[in-house]
């Protein structure tokens, strides 16, 4: 009885950790779990491939051809883990209140006691015969003063391998914490632990999953779920979740916006942010490639799904990339739709849930060439066209992965590491709609850039587990991002607005911008190109910000004419703008009630602002 908390286990601690505080965490975590072992990650490409190879020893992952596909793997999950889990993720703050209504709820000390200090509490045991990885990251550059770090301990070596890609992961993140610096504490397990002599799952994890976030102790804990948002805890959970809360607290924002860098004919920088819902396409508008057409325009990419923006001394808003490599979608990436990521997965990655070939590559819906005659699908079973044809399986899961180091992109911004990040231009706001929402508007000012973001829809994807295809209020595509109370988010932007103007960056306020590639024609088919064509779209923003373009006044803001937008090497006729642009009074009059819906549910926390500029929108629409 009461012997003392580690014998038997031995820490491990390495010489170059001198926290004090990490060391009696990971200590209190290795015992509460009853790791078998606790492994430091070094971040070393030596411990990466050793990582790798007992991972194929597990079973867990395949080595792909080296000849075809160099340095790569496959892991494929259990089909009941494939992506975000939304109804069992929690923001634990102390007042209900506090998270909102968007946000599922529990007191803190009743998820404690559901985790961790309960009798049958999960967290208990929940790493018997499992090594505890410590996986120190800085969301951002290295001792950069917009980035932050976190400390990782997962039960599952894939999590470790994965955080090295998508996190600058490792040794030099000690030197940045010191004996006493900040640190968010991640907590992960597969929640599925090992009797003595039992070989693991190839996918370990556990039908009970527990998504948790202590918005006010900034700590995150997660159970059940290797795949992912869910698992990979530095990029939903840190840089939104409990990242957005910081920045509310700090005069900061965490959004779920690419990035990226776009250099005019003339050789004139700008820096645009946008934000869109998960699976909607920010990983290829982050790599656009412009067409031949417009050919002087050229873009590169910061980031592919999260901003962190801090306003600088000049009062100018700095955006980074806390991230370091991309998890995109696989299924419909290829050379038409983006090229640049197909470069990126020549080599050196892992893909998760995507298709076997026979020679030991991958494959993946709506790649390019022609479909292989046989595959073994994400599930392991033999597939073939007839397969597909008879029964609809996919080869790949519609939301199986790739993880990939951003060094990998041919296109990477040169300065994507920059300590003092970019100076925002633009901010867009997309969602995925067949119907209703103009190709592009711009705002008329802050507030009304912020209503349009406050009231994004977007029809669901596969990226959350649930039904797919039905149109939600998506506001700032931080839905399922959001730390705190939605109607706070908006406050929070408007003061943003409100304190720049007031400074000396204020004539510099980012111009806002609502956008929507996916609108379809009678055909049930996308109008819009897309993809290297929003080029066109993303020309006249700047030529707006520069103020050379002109545009016309609608209800919702300012879109271009016809005329306005460079038509050249695309053959678009002016009817087909026509339905991509146009403004259906009907068709806003419902949208205008769907708006009224969310503000009702953010009653308690929503902005003034926002329902004036919902009333003038309406004055707008019955004129
Ligand atoms: O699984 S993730 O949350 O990382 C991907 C996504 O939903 O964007
Ligand atoms: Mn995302």
């Amino acid at each position: 009885m009461n012997k003392p908390v580690m014998e038997g286990l031995r820490l491990n601690v390495p010489a170059h950790v001198k926290h004090p505080r990490l060391v009696a965490w990971v200590a209190e975590m290795a015992a509460l779990t009853g790791a078998a072992d606790v492994v430091w990650c070094d971040g070393s490409q030596a411990e990466y491939d050793r990582l790798c190879a007992e991972l194929v020893a597990a079973g867990t992952f395949k080595k792909l051809n080296p000849e075809l596909r160099p340095n790569s793997f496959l892991a494929c999950s259990d089909p009941s883990d494939v992506a975000r889990v939304e109804d069992r993720t929690f923001i634990c703050s102390e007042r209900k209140e506090d998270a909102g209504p968007t946000n599922n709820w529990m007191a803190p000390a009743e998820m404690r006691t559901l985790l961790q200090s309960g009798e049958k509490a999960l967290f208990k045991g929940c790493m018997r015969g499992r090594t505890m990885y410590v996986v120190p990251f800085s969301m951002g550059p290295l001792g950069s003063h917009i980035a932050h770090i976190g400390v990782e301990l997962s039960d599952s070596a894939y999590v470790a391998v994965n955080m090295r890609i998508m996190t600058r992961m490792g040794k030099a993140v000690y030197d940045v914490l010191g004996e006493d610096g900040a640190f968010v504490p991640c907590m992960h397990t597969v929640g599925a632990p090992l009797e003595p002599g039992q070989k693991s799952a190839a996918w370990p994890c556990n039908p009970t999953k527990y998504i948790v976030h202590y918005p006010e102790t900034r700590e995150i804990w997660s159970y059940g779920s290797g795949y992912g948002g869910n698992a990979l805890l530095g990029k939903k959970c840190f840089a939104l979740r409990i990242a957005s809360t910081m920045g509310r607290d700090q005069g900061w924002l965490a959004e779920h916006m690419l990035i990226l860098g776009v250099t005019s004919p003339v050789g004139k920088k700008y820096h645009v942010a946008a934000a869109f819902p998960s699976a909607c396409g920010k990983t290829n508008f982050a790599m656009l490639v412009p067409p031949k057409s417009l050919d002087g325009w050229k873009v590169t990419t910061v980031g592919d799904d999260i901003a962190w923006i801090k306003p600088g001394a000049d009062g100018r808003l700095y955006a980074i990339n806390p991230e370091a490599g991309y998890f995109g979608v696989a299924p419909g990436t290829n050379y038409k739709t983006n090229p640049n990521c197909m470069d990126s997965l020549k080599r050196d990655v892992i893909f998760t849930n995507v298709a076997l070939t026979d020679d030991g590559d991958v494959w993946w819906e709506g790649m390019d060439g022609e479909v292989p005659q046989h595959l073994i699908d994400w599930q392991g079973k033999d597939w073939t066209p007839q397969v597909a044809k008879d029964t609809g399986a996919k080869a790949a899961h519609p939301n199986s992965r790739f993880t990939v180091s951003a060094t990998n992109n041919p296109v990477l911004d040169p300065m994507w590491d920059s300590p003092e990040g970019y100076p925002i231009d633009a901010f867009i706001f997309g969602g995925r709609r067949s119907t209703t929402v103009p190709l592009v508007t711009e705002a008329r000012n802050w507030a009304e850039g912020v209503y349009m973001a406050a009231t994004m829809g977007s029809e669901t994807t596969a990226a959350a587990a649930g039904a797919q295809g039905v149109v939600r209020r998506d506001p700032f595509a931080m839905l399922p991002f959001m730390g705190y109370h939605m109607g706070d988010h908006f406050a929070h932007w408007l003061k943003m607005g409100e304190t720049l103007s007031a400074g000396p960056g204020g004539a510099r306020l980012p111009r806002i911008y609502c956008v929507n590639w996916f609108r379809k024609g009678a055909d049930g088919k996308f109008v819009w190109p897309g993809y290297g064509d929003n080029m066109r779209v993303l020309k006249w923003m700047l030529e707006r910000v520069e103020g050379s373009a002109g545009g016309e006044e609608n209800v919702f803001g300012v879109s271009p004419r016809y005329d306005d937008l460079s038509w050249a090497g695309l053959d678009f006729t002016r009817e087909q703008y026509q339905s991509v642009i146009s403004i259906d009074r009907a068709a806003w009059t419902q949208e205008l009630t769907l708006h009224g819906e969310l503000f009702q549910q953010l009653a308690s926390r929503l902005p003034s602002q926002l329902l004036d500029t919902k009333r003038q929108i309406e004055q707008m629409l019955a004129a």
